[in-house]
């Protein structure tokens, strides 16, 4: 017969994730639903879907209803974030762009696109719904014009976060907002906290015109003392925007680079095995910075300092989700700028990598983290 004569459709990972759908639960959509009629009301008589509420207050319209990632639950007392698994967190700050500004609508863009995404995920047979308790706290109250207050702020919020042992997500937000993130981060690790970067740009430089710009958060994160260069893996780095000035303390310190040429020779699953294992060695916890950058200027038009030649989505997805396996303690996803953006392309892409490196973790057993 033809070339699919040994077709076997028990092998496909669709029929697999067909299969999988049946085995997961549905306790917490209930519970959705059961609220969503409690607080907005029982739906007109006229609607046969008992299940709709007459205000929307769960998942649905994807178009309607309140502005928190993925439509999780807004958490106005922060006090009460030990609660959660996972916090979602705004950080509008763009104090530190150098080039196109914009980036502090880019929390609020990631947040109304994710709208549109459904808490499950079929490859993965993951829904995060049933799997985590996700929160969303809102946003860091960053000071405009000032990096060194906002950098304090975002320390002191993701440090509350941390501190409480609920896994943070981050969405920037310029880069610059790496530094008190990361700051963040190690503070509430005991042992070494290792990097895993994905971007265009090596962002390792000093200063850049005489401030803490998004081009040097790796320079000031790599100073604290359990957060050694050595740890830093940057993935993708290339193109005409690499300031030399970056590129000799990246040489001087000793962080790992790879061009897109590298990991395309070597091949994703190789780049992830490098990255891990660089980040993780002699390290209690790791990192995942994501610029969205790092992905060709023609998939997200909606960014700060733009270059062809990136990741294309599906590859940065893919890597994305195969440095996740070992756990994270930490995420974000920086320098979506809305104002830039078509068709909001660029904050979807943001949003879908964070479900990825989440359904990972589930996945992987490390969300949940047992505490
Ligand atoms: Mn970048």
């Amino acid at each position: 017969m033809g070339f699919f004569h040994d077709f076997d459709p028990k092998k496909l990972k669709g029929t697999w994730a067909k299969e999988q759908e049946a085995r997961l639960p549905e306790d917490r959509y209930r519970e959705e639903v059961a609220r969503a009629l409690a607080f907005g009301l029982e739906a007109a008589e006229e609607v046969e879907d008992r299940t709709i509420s007459c205000f929307s207050r769960g998942e649905l319209p994807h178009f309607a209803g309140i502005n928190t990632f993925l439509k999780v639950p807004y958490l106005e007392d922060v006090r009460e974030v030990g609660k959660y698994d996972v916090a979602f967190v705004g950080v509008p700050f763009d104090t530190g762009t150098t080039y196109r500004p914009g980036a502090r609508f880019g929390p609020q863009a990631i947040r109304r696109i994710s709208g549109l995404l459904t808490p499950y995920n079929f490859e993965t047979g993951v829904d995060l719904r049933e799997s985590l308790r996700m929160v969303d706290v809102g946003d860091v109250f960053v000071i405009p014009g000032n990096i060194e207050k906002s950098f304090a702020q975002i320390r002191k919020a993701i440090s509350h976060i941390k501190a409480n042992g609920v896994f943070p997500v981050i969405f920037g937000g310029d880069h610059s907002i790496g530094y008190p993130a990361l700051w963040a981060i190690a503070e509430n690790t005991d042992g070494k906290v290792g990097i895993i970067h994905l971007d265009r740009h090596v962002d390792m430089q000093e200063k850049d015109m005489d401030e803490r710009m998004h081009t040097t958060p790796w320079f000031h994160a790599t100073n604290i003392p359990n957060a050694p260069p050595t740890n830093l893996v940057q993935i993708g780095i290339g193109g005409w925007q690499v300031p030399r000035a970056g590129v000799k303390v990246a040489r001087e310190r000793g962080s790992t680079i790879l061009t897109i040429d590298d990991v395309e020779e070597m091949g994703i699953e190789k780049a992830a095995e490098i990255a891990l294992e660089i980040a993780w060695k002699g390290a209690k916890a790791v990192y995942l910075s994501f610029d969205i950058d790092s992905v060709d200027a023609g998939f997200v038009p909606g960014t700060g300092w733009p270059e062809p030649g990136g990741f294309l989505p599906r590859e940065a997805l893919k890597l994305l989700r195969l440095v996740a396996k070992e756990g994270l303690a930490g995420m974000e996803v920086v320098e979506v700028s809305p104002p830039y953006d078509i068709a909001d392309i660029t904050a979807l892409l943001a949003a879908r990598a964070v479900l990825d490196v989440l359904a990972t973790l589930v996945e992987h057993k490390h969300l949940p983290a047992r505490r």
